[in-house]
């Protein structure tokens, strides 16, 4: 069956289930195109929470489908491959959280999205890259701040916002593919583009790079500027958005390897296998959910 076949069937599915389709800015350009909405975790989140659906079929990775649940739990979320995991996610779990917590009593916790549900359950507020500087700057000067998982992200808002936070070991594989040795390369074959890159990227990275910003604030960014060639570090996905919303300008990835493996376990077929079977459902237990809500919650109050 060709790949149109394909998405033809996997929206006349959805369309018979009543299924909306969200998906991540990294997801495969053929997943993007059959997708209701496409965006970054803040505006799939949003999405989620406001979805009428019943049925929310969520291409991304797993802490974002189970971001869907809680902030959508009457809704049935699938995933279409349950091993689509996030490796910086795994990186600090509930109990390692609440041993951070007792070595700091009194400290706020920001908690990254890109954790478990049972992280989040124990953080007082989550943040995306997209608002990271938002949530972290609004919270007292007189308290401290536990920043959690992602270090090279809170390494960047705590300088931007001129602050000191606890930080946590945790890195995105992928974004630390991204080295500065490649983003001085690009700049040699592509002298007249600017670049843009990740906050998940390591500090030698970010302090090279022209702009810093989330998936959204690159889409942003790019919209913005009169600029006719880019160089884009962050999560290669990203650039089949850029070139089909701006055909007339030109982007290049700072490395083919920052490709997130688990972000293109999502294919058409296993899209279509997903509302054939209504398989996999995204599930947290009750007592966490409540919790993680409230962080998430928390977040979603800040425009
Ligand atoms: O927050 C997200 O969606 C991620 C993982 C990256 C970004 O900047 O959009």
């Amino acid at each position: 069956m060709s790949a149109e076949d394909l998405a033809g069937r996997v929206r006349n599915l959805a369309r018979q289930r009543g299924a909306l389709i969200l998906a991540h800015n990294y997801q495969l350009g053929e997943v993007q195109d059959v997708a209701d909405f496409v965006g970054d975790s803040l505006e799939l989140a949003r999405k989620a929470a406001e979805a009428r659906a019943k049925l929310i079929l969520f291409c991304g990775v797993h802490f974002m489908a189970e971001t869907a649940k809680l902030l959508n739990p009457s809704a049935t979320v699938l995933e279409p491959d349950p091993n689509a995991g996030c490796p910086l996610a795994c990186m600090l779990n509930a109990r390692q959280l609440r041993g951070l917590k007792a070595a700091h009593p009194g400290a706020l916790v920001v908690t990254y999205v890109n954790s478990s549900a049972d992280v989040k359950a124990e953080s007082d507020v989550c943040c995306t890259s997209g608002n990271a500087l938002k949530v972290v700057g609004a919270q007292p000067r007189d308290r401290e701040i536990i920043f959690v998982p992602d270090k090279s992200l809170g390494t960047w808002v705590a300088s931007k916002l001129g602050r000191e936070l606890i930080l946590w070991d945790g890195y995105c594989p992928t974004h630390h593919r991204i080295t500065a040795d490649f983003v001085r390369q690009a700049r040699t074959e592509h002298p007249d583009a600017k670049v843009v890159v990740h906050p998940e990227c390591t500090p030698d990275v970010t302090a090279i790079a022209d702009e810093v910003a989330s998936t959204s604030g690159i889409l942003r960014y790019v919209a913005s500027t009169p600029y006719k060639e880019y160089v884009i570090g962050t999560e290669v996905g990203l650039l089949h958005r850029l070139r089909k919303l701006h055909p007339d300008k030109r982007f290049y990835h700072v490395t083919p390897f920052a490709d997130c493996p688990n972000m293109k376990l999502n294919t058409l077929e296993k899209l279509l296998w997903s509302l054939e079977d209504m398989e996999y459902k995204v599930t947290v237990p009750r007592d966490v959910a409540a919790k993680a809500r409230k962080a998430l919650d928390r977040m979603l109050e800040y425009v």
